[in-house]
């Protein structure tokens, strides 16, 4: 800690360490485009402006006020003065900071996966990591609201370093709403109101409109727009007047003063309050350079200031500081409305680095030019709270599974298999009971979710009797909250859905206590969510997301919402193994496998020639289907749990005298299994594929490729397996209520002729059946297409 030092020096020592930070994230950004050869002709980029603007925010904040169990999402283009940072406290190497953007280098944006600097929240795709502190403060209070939660950890705050331009996503929004709606507390934004974003200066009076919306939504409300200096002016003789023309000062206009510096201010006072005694003497106690100063002065470029209010906040209401910042502040790029790439030139980097006292060849070294004694300098960041010496990321004991849920029936779908494992799972008292919890999107029951959440109940950090079961109403779900409750029922955005999945599946890691999240929503919805799915992918966040009903096999629901292209989402997504199990056997033995593979955490191999995530784990998809078929009698054995998982198996085995397989993915295989019937009776080989997880499949195919394209001659894959035995005159039917595309690759594997049936335009209202013939994928047209091919035809 800070012991024994006296706020004026703390203050002084934040200063000198502001200069450094501002110095290093400049210095970064133009070493990696200037210095730095440029081998490929593609710009490097960086945004010092947008670095400036930040450094004495979170100088003041990591030097000072965080402490280890607070977790912070950086806005991504202050990336160089967050490694700067860690760099000073140790814990960044010189080598990744002359490499930043560069392969193996500091990451252009923080990132919790590719960076190794302690990034809590990675950022980049703008406003998710915003809402993403918000949705784990959440989880924070989840999780220390169950009983199996370890004591000894402290609460943290949830802060995001948020740039003023990032109030205009709309989940960010959305998340203020859900943020209401759960108490949410805890949780700091602190907005770098520079004014300014990528392409140039903010309307006027926005500043109201973000004021009354946080407040709209019970937040507490900080605005710092005057630092410590201009404080005082103000209190000078004529300095009410000097504030009037501040306060009415057009963002514009500021900005263009700021630019052109401590002439122009001062040829602009003088002409407009100039005249008026008092003021005029105060303009005129300053030269230039100080009037600069005095005007760059504003509350988030201030230590005093953002110390003091930093240190006054609490945790019981959310808070959004407002801090009034210029873009490129303390470098020649200030103010410029074209700053947010602009870089600086050589001799505009020359002249800071003058300013800053470093000497040529000296650029690296932490405390070039400071005034402080190198000694104290790092006494202070050795004393900084948050800068601890063991590790920030937390990790928790496995949760062990129970095996796969029998399901005995004879015709069921597989969202009502769903519904009836998690039921069944809820009925122990399992660890995994007690660690998974669900959330939807205002689908919970319409997604099979209704059972769960009856015996499990809804989470709230506050006691909420269900009113319809008090007044004896008779319904099927009992909706009561409480701090014990296991589902968070969340409003329709589906971004919210996808970025408190991030949260929780970061559980482990952020609070010490393992989650496992389950996540339902109607399929196309996906869509709706992609970019915060793709986030906390992206964060190596761990859950399972179940998308149902799909396909045009919900039927009566129409076009809008049939999703067509979500198995090639769940294909390509990195992150995610996507699954389409037909069977509730399947579907028990996909869930049972999900749980374990959510909590794997060994080294990635990408060379390795099987599924290439089995040893790292990752997150699970499933896409799950509304209509009921009849179910295969047997009992899975190890070698059929193994196909399963590994993404596809022999419903019906090739021999030697095959001439035609049908491979299918989810719930087409009633209509696959019909026409090999029709196809085959006793004469011929029909065979059919089950494919439970064209991903699985995919991966591990081009896993073995790269494998033999790096000499290993021997690697070989899941469908090269399945596929070595079927003749080469044999053609493949291929057949998805999807895109086609899913499962069209098949026929490259050893080169066998394809047809690929599947759904590409948006459907109608029908029924299954008039939908299925419509689209061509009905056994009829199976068939059909197969009957093409029989004898050697193309
Ligand atoms: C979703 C998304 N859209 C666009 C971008 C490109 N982009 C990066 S920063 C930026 C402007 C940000 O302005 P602001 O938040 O005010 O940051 P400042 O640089 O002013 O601090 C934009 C449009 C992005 N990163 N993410
Ligand atoms: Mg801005």
């Amino acid at each position: 800690m800070h012991g024994g030092l006296g706020s004026k020096d703390r203050i002084a020592l934040l200063d000198e360490l502001t200069r450094k930070t501002l110095w290093l994230s400049n210095w970064m950004i133009h070493h990696a485009n200037h210095i730095r050869p440029n081998v490929d002709g593609v710009k490097v980029g960086g945004h010092q402006a947008s670095s400036a603007s930040m450094t004495a925010i979170m100088s003041v904040l990591y030097f000072a006020v965080l402490r280890p169990q607070d977790r912070v999402a950086v806005k991504p283009h202050a990336a160089p003065v967050y490694h700067a940072i860690q760099y000073l406290f140790g814990k960044q190497s010189l080598d990744k900071l002359e490499n930043f953007r560069g392969f193996g280098g500091a990451q252009s944006y923080p990132s919790r996966t590719k960076d190794s600097d302690d990034v809590d929240i990675s950022t980049g795709s703008v406003g998710l990591g915003v809402a993403f502190t918000a949705f784990a403060s959440m989880i924070q209070d989840y999780v220390r609201a169950k009983r199996w939660a370890g004591k000894d950890i402290p609460e943290g705050r949830m802060v995001a370093l948020v740039g003023d331009a990032e109030l205009d996503e709309g989940n960010v929004y959305e998340c203020l709403l859900e943020g209401w709606k759960h108490n949410l507390r805890n949780t700091w934004w602190i907005i770098d109101y520079n004014r300014q974003s990528l392409d140039g200066v903010v309307r006027e009076g926005l500043y109201e409109r973000i004021e009354a919306t946080f407040r709209a939504f019970n937040w507490n409300v900080v605005t710092l727009k005057y630092g410590v200096l201009q404080r005082q002016a103000f209190a000078e003789p004529g300095g009410d007047r000097l504030k009037a023309w501040i306060d009415a000062c057009p963002n514009d206009l500021y900005s263009a003063l700021m630019f052109r510096g401590g002439a122009a201010w001062r040829e602009r006072l003088e002409d407009e309050i100039g005249d008026q005694g008092a003021v005029s003497a105060l303009l005129k106690r300053r030269s230039d350079s100080e009037l600069a100063e005095l005007m760059a002065n504003l509350g988030g470029h201030c230590t005093e200031t953002l110390l003091e209010q930093f240190e006054a906040l609490t945790a019981e209401q959310p808070t959004a500081v407002i801090a009034y910042t210029v873009k490129g502040w303390g470098t020649p790029l200030a103010g410029h409305k074209d700053n947010h790439a602009g870089q600086m030139t050589e001799a505009q980097i020359d002249a800071l680095r003058t300013s800053m006292k470093v000497r040529p060849g000296h650029e690296w070294e932490p405390f070039e030019g400071l005034g402080a004694s190198p000694k104290e300098l790092r006494a202070f960041l050795d004393g900084a709270p948050f800068n601890t010496k063991s590790s920030r990321r937390l990790a928790s004991t496995r949760v062990e599974g129970i095996g796969p849920i029998p399901l005995d029936t004879a015709v069921t779908s597989t969202q009502t298999a769903f519904g009836k494992i998690l039921d069944a799972i809820a009925k122990t008292d399992s660890p995994l009971a007690s660690r998974i919890v669900t959330t939807s999107p205002d689908v919970t029951v319409s997604t099979n979710l209704g059972t769960w959440v009856n015996r499990r109940h809804l989470f709230a950090n506050r006691e909420l009797a269900d009113v319809f079961q008090k007044e004896r109403i008779p319904s099927a779900q009992k909706w009561q909250f409480s701090p014990e409750g296991q589902h968070i029922e969340l409003g329709i955005a589906e971004m919210n859905l996808m970025l408190l999945l991030g949260a929780a599946g970061l559980s482990h890691s952020l609070f010490g206590e393992r989650l496992i999240p389950i996540g339902t929503l109607y399929d196309p919805f996906i869509a709706r969510g992609l970019d915060a799915l793709n986030y906390a992918c992206y964060q190596n966040a761990r859950f399972l997301l179940v998308g149902t009903p799909s396909g045009v096999s919900l039927a009566g629901e129409g076009g809008a919402h049939q999703s067509i292209g979500s198995p090639l989402i769940g294909m390509a997504q990195d992150g995610l193994a996507a699954f389409e199990p037909a069977f509730a056997d399947e579907l028990a033995i996909i869930m049972d496998w999900a749980f374990d593979y959510m909590q794997r955490d060994g080294e990635a191999r990408p060379d390795l020639a099987g599924w290439p995530r089995d040893i790292a784990g990752g997150s699970v998809y499933l896409r799950l289907s509304t209509r009921p078929i009849e179910q295969v009698p047997r009992k899975a054995d190890a070698a059929l749990a193994d196909g399963i998982i590994r993404g596809g198996y022999w419903l019906r085995p090739p021999d030697p005298s095959c001439e035609i397989v049908i491979a299918y993915q989810g719930v087409l295989a009633s209509e696959a299994i019909e026409a090999a019937g029709r196809l085959g009776g006793d004469r011929r080989n029909v065979a059919v594929l089950a494919v439970t997880s064209a991903d699985r499949l995919n991966a591990g195919w081009h896993a073995a490729q790269r494998a033999r394209m790096h000499g290993d001659d021997t690697a070989t894959c899941h469908v090269e397996e399945l596929l070595r035995d079927v003749p080469g005159r044999a053609a493949l039917v291929t057949a998805i209520d999807g895109h086609p595309a899913t499962l069209g690759w098949l026929g490259s594997v050893f080169g066998h002729r394809a047809i690929t049936l599947g759904v590409e335009h948006f459907g109608q209202t029908g029924t299954v059946r008039d939908l299925y013939a419509h689209f061509g994928i009905d056994a009829a047209a199976i068939a059909a297409a197969a009957q093409r091919f029989a004898g050697g035809r193309r």
